[in-house]
């Protein structure tokens, strides 16, 4: 994977690449919804496959000259269906937001009704934000968390849903640390007469292997990114019923779609592949043991954590009594090598570009190899940078023994560019 002719033909490109590799590698990623695809995704999505125009599906295409690009696809689809155990999958969306666009615009007529978690409880954009499609588009209602308890709270959930009579019931979330209780949500959307649609975008990969239960006996549709936990190419999955795979994927092609990124289905077609082995299993029972140790770590550091701690990959750190903002506890971790992002907590009285808290997760240092006695370092580095933010030495400090650590769990160490 040597880029010589991008070096020659554009080197600002080539560059910039340079860099984000050398980023990659010499910082320490906590971003909950990124992940270090392998080299062997990286292979597939960097092939001749992004050439091929393929508009339909495996076997009923627009254009000639299919055939390898009906072999990635069949993979693919079968793959998703063996891994999570559903009647159908369609693998060709752009990205998580677009599957769930895909699910809306099947069942759904504009001004309908949906029901999801709110963006300020931990929630995503397209579950029904004003600024976004779904709330632009639709009728938007949401729930949130116990004030309390940082939890779901699912008689909470069955009273609006009984009150605004949704026709979607939404579940999943960007930034909530437990264990989401689907069987109960999808007896909630059974008791409205409302879909059932669970997006495990950011934990496909514990679902995937046991690691969190799975929606896909309760839900109509389950959409997912297969980027973050499932560690594959940036993109989207649709799976559903198949009373309902007629709908999706002439909602997806040609109704949302053109032609398939084949390059990126052939990168998911591997990443499902490599979740399907024994050592995916154990990666993504490390990712929880990791985010655990780290979250106690941090606790035991003064830090407060949403809901008291996480059954998953991710936490999210009120830093209301630490005397920082979001904003500016991202600036000083990432100065110090440390990369996360400021995240809204519920109840937040600071704007979602300044926010209270910080978001943190595990499956990037847990693909880096690291285990429990790391995660103390690293909350220890945290820890250590939010309480003097704007100590230099503190921040090179800590910088130094990023790049240790960085050094010690090296990764893609085996591709020169
Ligand atoms: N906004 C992404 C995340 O970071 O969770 C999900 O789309």
């Amino acid at each position: 994977m040597r880029m010589t002719e991008l070096k020659k033909t554009d080197p600002e490109i080539y560059n910039a690449i340079v860099k984000e590799m050398e980023r990659e590698r010499e910082k320490i990623v906590l971003i909950a919804s990124e992940n270090y695809a392998s080299r062997a995704v990286l292979e597939a999505q960097g092939s001749v496959l992004t050439n091929k125009y393929a508009e339909g599906y495996p076997n009923k295409r627009y254009y000639g000259g299919c055939e390898y690009a009906d072999v990635v696809e069949s993979l693919a689809i079968e793959r998703a269906k063996k891994l999570f155990g559903v009647e159908h999958v369609n693998v060709q969306p752009h990205s998580g937001t677009q599957a769930n666009m895909a699910v809306y615009f099947s069942v759904l007529k504009p001004k309908d009704k949906i029901l999801g978690l709110s963006l300020s409880h931990g929630g995503h954009l397209s579950h029904g934000v004003q600024v976004n499609f779904s709330g632009m588009l639709y009728k938007t209602y949401s729930y949130g968390v116990d004030k309390k308890t940082g939890l779901i709270d699912y008689d909470e959930v069955r009273k609006l849903a009984k009150k605004h009579k949704p026709k979607i019931l939404l579940a999943g979330a960007s930034a909530y640390s437990r264990t989401i209780d689907f069987k109960a949500l999808s007896g909630t959307a059974k008791e409205v007469g409302a879909y059932f649609l669970a997006d495990i975008a950011h934990i496909a990969g514990l679902v995937a292997t046991g690691n969190h239960p799975s929606p896909v006996p309760y839900a109509d549709f389950v959409t997912t990114t297969t980027h973050k936990t499932l560690r594959g190419p940036r993109g989207g999955m649709v799976m559903c019923r198949a009373e309902y795979a007629k709908a999706i994927d002439k909602m997806i092609f040609p109704g949302l779609q053109g032609g398939p990124l084949m390059h990126v289905v052939a990168a998911k077609a591997v990443a499902l592949k490599e979740a399907m082995m024994p050592e995916f299993k154990r990666y993504q029972l490390q990712i929880i043991r990791n985010a655990r140790e780290l979250s106690e770590a941090l606790l035991s550091r003064g830090f407060n954590i949403i809901s008291g701690g996480t059954d998953t990959h991710l936490m999210l750190i009120d830093l209301t009594g630490k005397n920082i903002t979001g904003k500016e506890a991202e600036s000083a971790l990432d100065l110090a090598g440390l990369t996360v992002n400021k995240n809204s907590i519920p109840h937040d009285t600071l704007p979602a570009t300044i926010t209270s808290g910080i978001r943190i997760g595990t499956p990037i240092v847990t693909s880096r190899n690291m285990k429990e006695h790391e995660m103390v370092i690293i909350a220890d580095l945290i820890s250590r940078v939010i309480n003097e933010p704007h100590n230099i030495t503190v921040i090179n400090q800590v910088r130094d023994r990023v790049k240790e650590l960085c050094r010690k769990f090296p990764v893609y160490g085996d591709i020169e560019i």
